[in-house]
């Protein structure tokens, strides 16, 4: 069965958010092309009269994996997001600039694939996938989600703690933070029709200090909701650091590296003062085009319309793991 849905204009999310898209639109992109010599550029409307919800759970090609639940994330203080809804309003831009790009996203190819693990390492290693569902012991999570955007989910993820990893690849001394960097071939990760891919830093890269990845909470998911994961949410490794803007949680890894100074990673990279590198979930610190101090339940109705407006927590609720990092 397809709903299809004539939202009011205060009900599209495209409007109402204020979205990592917005920018490139308006600002650094129109510079781009100026830039490059292309004047005159129409801009896209964002606002859609119609949105198509199909009912078919677009997880084609998961398969199921066991994981015992980890005791101390079982709940939250809010429902879980339904499994359809996070399949289908996913932030992706190699697959487009839309929260609705995972019929586009189907086209990653995940078999095989390689993580290398590189940089300032005792033990450089480089892991399949096999490797990835197997060496680690695999958990379920049940973590709050907030983008930056200012909406929000329940997820259940099953994965590793970063910290295994470490463990196993052992940094140096000298290493101080680590980037993250997602697959990336300009034949198949296309990007936005506008902006053009040309315009963006890719591939995505993200970071994090040493001390950030140790911590109890950053997560590699493998699974969401008892499979593998879809390629729209990141297949087949992504990273999870719930009390940091989903920004931080770079998908589809190929690489993690070791290194000695701050890296440049993408979004901090086209907007610096809009995406800090540090990037924690922090009400009262406003983005500069839209406040922080609420975010916006994708769910648990049957529709992304069903939005349910809560105040936004620090550390997205997790400041007993992570306020120390900070102090
Ligand atoms: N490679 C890559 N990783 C990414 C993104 C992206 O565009 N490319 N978007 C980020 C943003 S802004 C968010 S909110 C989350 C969304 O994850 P989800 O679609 O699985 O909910 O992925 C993050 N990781
Ligand atoms: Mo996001």
């Amino acid at each position: 069965m397809v709903f299809l849905r004539s939202p009011k204009p205060w009900q599209l999310p495209e409007q109402v958010v204020t979205s990592e898209a917005a920018f490139l639109s308006r600002r650094r992109l129109l510079k781009g092309l100026i830039g490059a010599g292309v004047a005159g550029v129409a801009l896209p409307l964002t606002g859609c009269q119609q949105q198509v919800i199909t009912d078919g759970v677009p997880t084609q090609g998961t398969k199921g994996l066991a994981a015992a639940r980890n005791p101390n994330f079982t709940e939250v203080d809010r429902s879980l997001t339904n499994e359809q809804l996070a399949a289908t309003y996913n932030n992706f831009y190699e697959f487009g600039n839309s929260k609705h790009i995972w019929q586009n996203a189907q086209a990653l190819p995940t078999e095989p694939w390689k993580v290398e693990v590189t940089g300032l390492v005792n033990n450089p290693r480089t892991y399949d996938l096999d490797d990835l569902l197997n060496t680690f012991p695999l958990e379920e999570r049940i973590y709050r989600f907030r983008c930056v955007e200012a909406w929000a989910m329940v997820v259940p993820w099953i994965g590793f703690p970063m910290n295994a990893i470490l463990k196993e690849v052992e940094p140096t001394s000298q290493a101080k933070f680590v980037r993250f960097t997602s697959y990336y071939d300009p034949k198949v990760t296309k990007g936005p029709t506008f902006p053009p891919s040309q315009f963006l830093p890719f591939p995505y890269t993200e970071g994090l200090r040493i001390e950030e990845m140790a911590n109890d909470l950053a997560f590699f998911a493998v699974g969401i909701y008892g499979h593998t994961l879809p390629k729209q949410h990141g297949a087949p490794i992504r990273a999870v650091l719930p009390w940091k803007y989903g920004f931080k949680g770079a998908k589809s890894i190929v690489k993690i590296e070791f290194v000695e100074t701050q890296p440049a990673t993408f979004w901090n990279t086209i907007s610096p003062n809009e995406y800090k590198f540090e990037a924690n979930v922090e009400p009262d610190i406003p983005h500069p085009r839209w406040s922080q101090r609420k975010e916006r339940l994708v769910g648990p109705g049957a529709s992304i319309y069903d939005w349910e407006e809560v105040p936004t927590i620090i550390y997205n609720g997790y400041g007993e793991y992570v306020a120390g990092l900070y102090s």
